[in-house]
């Protein structure tokens, strides 16, 4: 799917603005909310989280549907063309009515979609735009809720205390933000028009072969270009398919990104994609990008700031991509759903590496002591009480890669977070989705999974025959043994000898011990930053001692919000930055270490 931009042939409006908002009474449908103005309505910023917009913990943890309203007109010097209406991420739920008509409903709160409404504005009038928004998570969604009204898992407690009221029960490890979180936009194509456009690089010696294709509805020519950055163009091809030969390619390589701008023409319509040219593949226990042996250093993030809860937040994004190269990092994961497509592109910019996750969080049943769904132990997979997520995430697998499947900065996909990969019927489900993936992507990059540490082997892992490369989440010295690191060190060592024996590359996807900043104590007790200083120093001397670990990604980059629970002192206290982005003490030790360590090659002399 592309990204909507302004091009000679395309016009685009962004919607984004404060619009009229209101939390369903249980009653929105039934009474048509959608037909007319909402009555008695608050004022709502789009894109943004709505939850810590509003005071009172009835709005923050409202649970159901809510109600967003605008009025849209388009000029109508534009009505000759195809007008398409984009939203970018309405979490998690959306149902869209135009002048009271559902035109479009879908779900899944990360990834974009679209309806055309050319036919369905009145001429020279306003047009009532209302787009329903529910946050409703469980056994069918991706990220999975537990049973509504249970209290959470990652709570501490046990699931059998129900709640008063109908709440969420989210089986992941950050607060449920929803809403409308990314921009909505009108755009415009003419009635024949570029509808995709894939892009796969091939190296050859100095040059490099682009194979695309351009799909296309409608007649006409079709004719591609492409240019360097100083604007001169460098190859051209004539038709839907082809091959683009660029001599002395100028690659894109971490942290020294390059774009070259790929124009299609067809008919009337222009579309410009930026491009970089890179390759990316596994061999032996080796990650190459670009055919050398490339070391993973960074994190895993959440898009999540305060008050936008997980609405868009491009400044936040400027100043993170500012801070991660302060600090040497070249790489991160889109922890736990895909990211907005603004710092997708950012990454392609600046040179950033990227492991693109699905939605797919909660997949395991054994959080919260498997009691989540029915009050007894049920097998995640089970066909009957188990997970009912396979037909979502094979969608938002194909919506991912449709997505995202030309950005240079995506190296890797990711199928899903701390899965119960090691249960029954884990391999059957898995199996299909990678299958799905690797048939999907164009550019045929690794696939993984993100292991959890409780229940798992390299033995009984189903990742350990899906993968390319294994990644692992690991919090030896914190849920597992701490405040003594001598244990957890020889526990973590004893794992990385099992796990050279599958002879796949390994990445530490997280490892982290909760901070509170400010905390500081001579002895490095728990919690305290001299404590996060100790458990970061001790399991990357494990790490530099293994030649197939090609990567580790702390856990956090910055403090999040969460849901409210024993472990949680307002949210997840394990990042290298708190939430409003200052550094605690292991930020600048990793700022020393990981600009001592090379983007490439760094382990090829143990
Ligand atoms: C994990 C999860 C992550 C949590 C983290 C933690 O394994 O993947 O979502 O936030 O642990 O801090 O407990």
């Amino acid at each position: 799917m592309l990204y909507p931009i302004l091009t000679p042939s395309r016009l685009l409006s962004d919607l984004s603005g404060v619009w009229e908002f209101k939390l369903d009474n249980g009653h929105g449908f039934e009474e048509e909310w959608y037909k007319e103005a909402l009555k008695d309505p608050m004022t709502m910023p789009v894109p943004a989280s709505y939850n810590d917009l509003k005071e009172g913990i009835d709005f923050r943890d409202h649970y159901g549907w809510v109600f967003y309203q605008r009025n849209i007109s388009v000029p109508a010097f534009v009505k000759s063309q195809r007008i398409m209406l984009r939203c970018a991420a309405v979490s998690h739920q959306a149902r869209i009515y135009l002048n009271g008509e559902l035109i479009c409903e879908h779900t899944g709160g990360f990834l974009p979609f679209e309806t055309e409404i050319t036919d369905k504005l009145k001429d020279g009038q306003d047009n009532l735009l209302t787009i329903a928004v529910n946050n409703v998570i469980d056994y069918t969604t991706l990220p999975v809720g537990g049973k509504a009204n249970m209290l959470s898992g990652m709570a501490g407690v046990d699931g059998d205390h129900t709640a008063g009221k109908p709440q969420n029960n989210p089986n992941f490890d950050f607060f449920n933000y929803c809403g409308i979180t990314r921009p909505v936009k009108i755009y415009t194509t003419p009635k024949d028009y570029i509808e995709d456009i894939t892009v796969v690089p091939q190296v050859i010696g100095a040059d490099a072969d682009l194979a695309y294709s351009v799909d296309t509805v409608g007649s006409g020519p079709c004719k591609v270009e492409v240019f360097d950055k100083e604007g001169n163009k460098v190859a051209e091809s004539e038709g839907a398919k082809g091959v683009l030969h660029i001599k002395n390619v100028h690659l894109w390589q971490p942290l020294h990104a390059y774009l070259y701008d790929i124009r299609v023409t067809f008919g009337e319509d222009v579309y410009t994609l930026p491009y970089g040219v890179r390759t990316v593949r596994v061999e032996g226990t080796k990650f190459l990008i670009n055919e050398k042996p490339f070391y993973f250093k960074g994190y895993g993030r959440h898009e999540d700031t305060f008050p936008n809860g997980r609405g868009m937040n491009l400044p936040m994004n400027t100043k993170d991509m500012s801070l991660m190269k302060w600090q040497g990092a070249n790489s991160f994961r889109t922890s736990h759903y895909p990211y907005s497509e603004e710092m997708m592109r950012l990454c392609d910019e600046e040179g950033f590496v990227v492991i693109d996750e699905t939605t797919a969080v909660g997949i395991n049943l054994k959080f919260g002591g498997g009691a989540n769904f029915n009050g007894q132990p049920v097998g995640t997979f089970d066909k009957e009480h188990g997970v009912q997520t396979f037909e979502h995430h094979k969608e938002v697998i194909r919506d991912l890669i449709s997505r995202d499947k030309n950005h240079a900065c995506v190296v890797m996909w990711s199928i899903a977070n701390e899965p119960d990969s090691a249960a029954e019927g884990a391999y059957d489900y898995f199996a299909p989705l990678y299958d799905l993936a690797r048939e999907l992507d164009p550019q045929k990059r690794p696939c993984t999974l993100v292991s959890v540490q409780t229940g798992t082997t390299p033995q009984s892992d189903c990742s350990s025959k899906l993968s390319d490369v294994i990644c692992l989440n690991r919090y030896y010295g914190w849920y597992f043994g701490g405040p003594d690191l001598e244990g957890p060190e020889k526990s973590l060592r004893a794992e990385l000898d099992q796990w050279r024996e599958i002879g796949k590359p390994v990445i530490f996807t997280e490892y982290g011990a909760d901070t509170v900043m400010g905390m500081h104590d001579t002895t490095p007790v728990m919690y305290t930053e001299e404590y996060q200083l100790e458990y970061y120093k001790m399991n990357n001397k494990v790490f530099d001692d293994y030649d197939f670990v090609v990567g580790e990604q702390v856990w956090n980059f910055a403090d999040f919000a969460t849901s409210q629970g024993l472990l949680r002192v307002q949210g997840n206290k394990k990042g290298l930055f708190t939430r409003d982005r200052k550094p605690k003490l292991a930020a600048h030790y990793f700022k020393d270490r990981w600009h001592k360590i090379p983007d490439f090659n760094y382990k090829n002399n143990i």
